[in-house]
């Protein structure tokens, strides 16, 4: 029984760890495993995040969002933390069949990376193929907000991180990326409107994901 990777993207603020928290406990019981009806009974829910899902990714995402350094040494040190997630954490929870809810994943790279610092597509695309060993999402809900609104989220919230403080042309691009992503891929990519409050993005994520699930319990049966 294989499970399923559903990962939550998008620009800064708009929303990702709040939805994420919010769809595995809508879908779960306080020890953790799916009980809403419909859905595939008792099968366990891991919400993880990129970076820092593992101890080393910990220690990457302190570098990463703490010092200034060169955009390839950022790129190679973004496929560190997913290689050793993917292998440590995300493959072996999909293959005892749990789902996995992930704070940002692959696409995260070809937005800031990609087209935020504007490093080579191809060689992100094969460093996300080195990392996964070609694992995609099997569902990518991706929250779709104006950049300046998410960004006057966080700094509501007080944060102040090295990626936060750059210019919002940066964050524009980054956009652009998330767009032209979700155009290339329809079939997992889904956009949701994150403008809205909490609860009502909540409920529209919950739609696109039992919508996503229709197929879902005949191949866990198998
Ligand atoms: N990064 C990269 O460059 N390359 C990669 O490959 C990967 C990542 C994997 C991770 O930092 C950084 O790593 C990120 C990209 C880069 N850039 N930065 N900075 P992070 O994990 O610290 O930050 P983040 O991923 O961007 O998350 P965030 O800033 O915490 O935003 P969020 O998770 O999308 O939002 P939130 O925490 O749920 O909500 C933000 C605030 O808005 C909070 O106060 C909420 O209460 C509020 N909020 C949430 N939803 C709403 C609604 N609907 N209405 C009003 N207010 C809301």
């Amino acid at each position: 029984m294989q499970g399923k990777l559903i990962v939550f993207e998008g620009v800064e603020g708009c929303g990702k760890s709040t939805q994420l928290q919010a769809l595995a406990k809508q879908l779960t019981a306080p020890e953790g495993r799916i009980t809403t009806p419909g859905y595939p009974e008792g099968v366990p829910i891991i919400t993880t995040r990129e970076p820092g899902g593992t101890l080393l990714g910990g220690e990457l995402r302190q570098l990463l969002l703490g010092r200034a350094m060169a955009s390839p040494t950022e790129l190679l040190l973004y496929a560190a933390d997913r290689a050793q997630h993917v292998e440590e954490v995300i493959r072996p929870a999909l293959a005892a069949g749990h789902w996995v809810l992930c704070d940002r994943f692959i696409d995260s790279t070809v937005a800031y990376q990609g087209y935020g610092r504007g490093l080579d597509l191809a060689l992100i695309q094969l460093l996300n193929q080195v990392a996964t060993g070609g694992l995609t999402p099997d569902l990518t809900l991706w929250l779709q907000l104006d950049v300046a609104m998410g960004l006057s989220r966080t700094r509501q919230r007080g944060d102040n991180d090295r990626i936060e403080q750059a210019d919002l042309a940066f964050h524009q691009r980054v956009q652009l990326g998330f767009e032209t992503l979700a155009q290339q891929h329809p079939e997992r990519i889904v956009p949701i409107d994150a403008a809205h409050p909490p609860a009502a993005v909540t409920a529209a994520i919950f739609t696109v994901v039992e919508q996503h699930l229709q197929p879902w319990p005949n191949r866990l049966q198998t």
